[in-house]
């Protein structure tokens, strides 16, 4: 028994240590597999945030621009500028946009008061907060959701018309509003507000790249 017992003994001993190393081994599997379901899982979510985000309503992406007055470059400035004029948004997705305006009103008058409508956002809307742009962090009044602007009062305008986009921006104001985005392209935007030189208005920086014109660039 002692002799040829040993080996009988030791064989059901391997035989759990094999059982055991299996389970052990089926576990390990078991364990990587929710880790890489997990990775997997989660670089889908980061991949998929922008239309994730699209579907539930909630911005996905941000954008936000600055209108810069001439006088805030100095006198060899053509006037004032978007900052930056060239910018992407990704496609199929909800942009939240703020556009924060240093420069003050110039009234919109005859053929182009139609551009103090907005038009292209969701809602056909924009919120519209005054800034004392000696003190750019701080409100003026409350804010506002509006569809519309008194002509008096538009600064500029960021209007994309291959995308039916219009939005009257507010003298010294902050503007935000959101859009959805299509499919990928490029897509030139200028301010329809005559904020320029000469000729009522419609001269430099009036659809000058880099100043009042630009293009946005849908990545998708
Ligand atoms: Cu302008």
């Amino acid at each position: 028994m002692d002799v040829k017992g040993t080996p009988i003994e030791r064989e059901p001993g391997m035989w759990i240590l094999g059982v055991m190393i299996v389970a052990a081994l089926m576990a390990a599997v078991v364990l990587i597999g929710g880790y890489a379901e997990g990775w997997g899982g989660h670089l889908r979510i980061s991949q998929g945030a922008v239309p994730l985000g699209a579907t539930s309503g909630t911005a996905s992406a941000t954008l936000n621009l600055t209108i810069v007055t001439g006088q805030m470059m100095g006198s060899g400035s053509l006037g004032p500028a978007y900052v930056p004029s060239d910018f992407s948004v990704p496609a199929n997705s909800t942009v939240k946009v703020t556009v924060t305006d240093f420069d003050t009103a110039t009234p919109l008058t005859g053929a182009f008061t139609k551009f103090a409508k907005v038009t292209g956002t969701v809602g056909n809307v924009m919120q519209v907060q005054g800034i004392n742009p000696l003190a750019p962090n701080t409100t003026v009044g409350g804010a506002h959701t509006l569809s519309y602007l008194a002509p008096s009062q538009v600064a500029h305008t960021l209007t994309i018309p291959q995308l039916g986009l219009n939005v009257p921006i507010a003298g010294q104001s902050r503007i935000t509003f959101v859009i959805h985005t299509g499919k990928a392209g490029s897509y030139l935007w200028q301010c329809m507000d005559p904020c320029g030189n000469g000729d009522g208005g419609l001269g430099s920086p009036m659809g000058l790249k880099g100043y009042m014109a630009g293009t946005m660039t849908v990545t998708g």
